[in-house]
């Protein structure tokens, strides 16, 4: 299977396992703003021939300008699309200079207090139309979005484009970025492709005694396979269970308190009486999960689906709701419209 280009929409429209947001609306994901200094903007680029490169914001409106259209795919599930943006192609930005020998990867970094980063082989950056941007929908980029540059790679998940875009390091060896280290995002983020975390690292004796034990307070879970397992009373507080399978688990009175459970698969899974408070459910699939008695105060929820739908739109199944749920209405708010309207219906 190869990447559809933006010309190429012979494709289906979004990437499997994505839906849209409502019109008009643009999450905010990751860090909110950029680190202070760096006034007025400086954008910095290493690993060529000439020492010291810089490009001020005044100089980069100077090179040739460039729009393109693309669609922004979250790899919490979330897409947004035809989105205009305008800056520089990386290709005319380094064309200018002369790449060092052996150059073969690039890492955009953020002005960001963890010094967020991220990595692209340069000839597939360049392929992909990677856009050094400063303009978005004719707008100057909004500061929370990255304002005044970020990086924006059409055809990968929206982790590969950086916010407060500063340096452009030119390298040799690849620099493993922030969310691919730090969450296992794959490194290669084609949507088409699926292609949303690295292979687990957890060992399966391991998996197999923390899931003998109950137990996995503070563990680093990600990707587990728990799927079919009687889980009830599981103790997961502050656990990192990012894309672990939990599919038609007894999990009921299991207590997730405040552990990443982002893209997890809770599908027809028992959450009766479970605590997911101020856990992290973005692009969780909770399609049929049992949630009553669950308490989901302060979940964060953007792109997380609790129900699936027929083609003709009917819920065939939804997550089980009912009086003893906590769900207070402000953390529905983030979930795609479809999502939004089936749990408005079971309010009612
Ligand atoms: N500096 C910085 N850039 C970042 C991130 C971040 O946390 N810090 N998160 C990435 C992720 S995971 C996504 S989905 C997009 C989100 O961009 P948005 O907040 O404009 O929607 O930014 C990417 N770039
Ligand atoms: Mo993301």
């Amino acid at each position: 299977m190869s990447t559809p280009n933006q010309t190429d929409r012979q494709h289906p429209p979004l990437p499997p396992g994505q839906q849209l947001v409502a019109v008009g609306k643009w999450p905010l994901i990751g860090e909110r703003q950029p680190a202070s200094g760096n006034q007025p903007w400086q954008l910095a680029v290493s690993g060529s021939d000439e020492t010291n490169v810089h490009f001020s914001l005044p100089a980069l409106h100077k090179l040739k300008q460039t729009s393109l259209n693309m669609d922004i795919h979250c790899v919490t599930r979330w897409s947004k699309l035809s989105v205009e943006f305008t800056g520089v192609l990386l290709e005319d930005l380094i064309r200018s200079l002369t790449v060092s020998e052996g150059i073969e990867f690039v890492s955009f970094v953020a002005q960001s207090t963890r010094n967020h980063s991220t990595s692209l082989p340069l000839l597939e950056a360049i392929q992909q139309k990677t856009l050094i941007a400063h303009t978005c929908d004719g707008q100057p980029l909004a500061p929370e979005h990255g304002g005044p540059l970020r990086n924006v790679v059409p055809g990968k998940y929206f982790y590969k484009s950086v916010k407060w875009l500063k340096a452009i390091d030119l390298l040799r060896a690849d620099r493993l970025g922030f969310w691919e280290a730090e969450s296992g995002y794959h490194n290669a983020a084609d949507p088409w492709l699926e292609q949303r975390y690295m292979a687990p690292t957890l060992d399966r004796r391991t998996a197999a005694r923390l899931i003998a034990d109950r137990n996995f307070v503070g563990h680093d879970l990600r990707s587990i396979d728990a799927s079919g397992r009687d889980l009830s009373n599981l103790m997961a507080q502050g656990a990192s269970l990012r894309n672990a399978n939990f599919n038609e688990s007894n999990l009921q009175d299991a207590d997730f308190s405040r552990a990443n459970m982002s893209n997890s698969h809770l599908r027809k899974t028992n959450l009766q009486f479970a605590k997911l408070i101020g856990t992290d459910l973005e692009g969780a699939n909770l399609a049929g999960a049992d949630l009553r008695g669950a308490d989901l105060t302060d979940s964060s929820l953007i792109g997380s689906s609790f129900c699936e739908f027929d083609g003709q739109g009917r819920a065939v199944l939804g997550a089980r709701i009912d009086s003893t749920t906590t769900l207070p209405r402000q953390i529905l708010e983030p979930l795609t419209p479809d999502q939004r309207e089936y749990f408005l219906a079971q309010f009612d």
